[in-house]
């Protein structure tokens, strides 16, 4: 059975992916920056499901802890057949001239910078063996941008142009290179982290159903599962009341 390793697995959409993936049978490697949230992860995964479930704990913005974590398994990186780029987060939603420099720092490092560090190493693995699957949870925001969306616009943006460059670059040695660019997407601490821990302004889901965590995991699991020959580059995913970035039914839940 193969192993995914799914960066930001302690909450949101890898969390549901960790899950999903487990109950289908994969091995894991699970991270993040939160421990305690890791290792419950873990535990309620191995106990549940007959699969091997490694954690590894460093922030993804910090390179040396990336490459220290990574060299501390087993093959170094050459295990992971499918490597889940999905740590990230958004911080503020400010007009760009009342932005705070350190939130713009923090996307850039996780979203970008961090995803770089991960990809550089387990792909350099993947190359070596000639196969492997990289999936990124890319954004609507980076297809489309929005008022006080920015710079976490502008970063995932960066990761819809990485999808592409990285495909083109990896093809070549037979490794798949994917992405899924959600809406709005619920079951996430997505919220809360945007608006700094602010539980009100962080309801930004109770007029409307935006898709969430589990569905956005079973389109990852759809695509990691195709046939070898069978790539799907894209997925473009919104709740049926979402439109686009701006356009939504805020009507009620139904
Ligand atoms: P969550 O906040 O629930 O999950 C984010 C995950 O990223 C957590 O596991 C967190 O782990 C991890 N993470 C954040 N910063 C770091 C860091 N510096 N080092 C290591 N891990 C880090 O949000 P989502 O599940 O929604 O987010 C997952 C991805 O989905 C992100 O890339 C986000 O941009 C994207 N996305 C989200 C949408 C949404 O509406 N929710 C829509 C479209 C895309 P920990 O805190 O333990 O380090
Ligand atoms: C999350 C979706 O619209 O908040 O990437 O940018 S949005």
């Amino acid at each position: 059975m193969k192993t995914i390793l799914i960066t930001g697995a302690t909450s949101g959409i890898g969390k549901a992916s960790a899950e999903l993936f487990a109950s289908k049978g994969f091995h894991l490697i699970i991270t993040g920056r939160r421990a305690d949230r890791l290792q419950m992860i873990q535990e309620k995964l191995i106990a549940e499901h007959k699969i091997t479930c490694q954690t590894l704990c460093f922030d993804i913005r910090n390179n040396e802890q990336v490459i220290e974590a990574i060299s501390s398994l087993d093959k170094n990186g050459a295990e992971v057949d499918i490597l889940l780029n999905n740590a990230g987060l958004a911080r503020g939603f400010d007009e760009i001239h009342e932005g705070l420099l350190d939130d713009w720092e923090t996307m850039i490092d996780t979203n970008l910078k961090g995803l770089l560090y991960i990809t550089k190493i387990i792909s350099a693995e993947m190359v070596k063996k000639k196969s492997g699957h990289i999936i990124n949870i890319a954004s609507t925001a980076g297809k489309e941008v929005y008022p006080k969306g920015n710079v976490y616009c502008a970063t995932k943006h960066a990761v819809d142009a990485l999808t592409k460059a990285m495909r083109i670059d990896l093809h070549k040695y037979g490794i798949r290179v994917s992405q899924v660019a959600p809406g709005h997407v619920e079951q996430t601490e997505f919220a809360k982290v945007r608006f700094h821990g602010d539980s009100e302004k962080a309801k930004i889901y109770e007029d409307f159903v935006p898709v969430n965590s589990a569905d956005i995991a079973n389109i990852v699991y759809f695509i990691a599962t195709q046939a070898p020959h069978v790539n799907i580059q894209d997925i473009l995913v919104m709740g049926t009341q979402q439109a686009s970035s701006n356009f939504i039914d805020r009507s009620g839940r139904g």
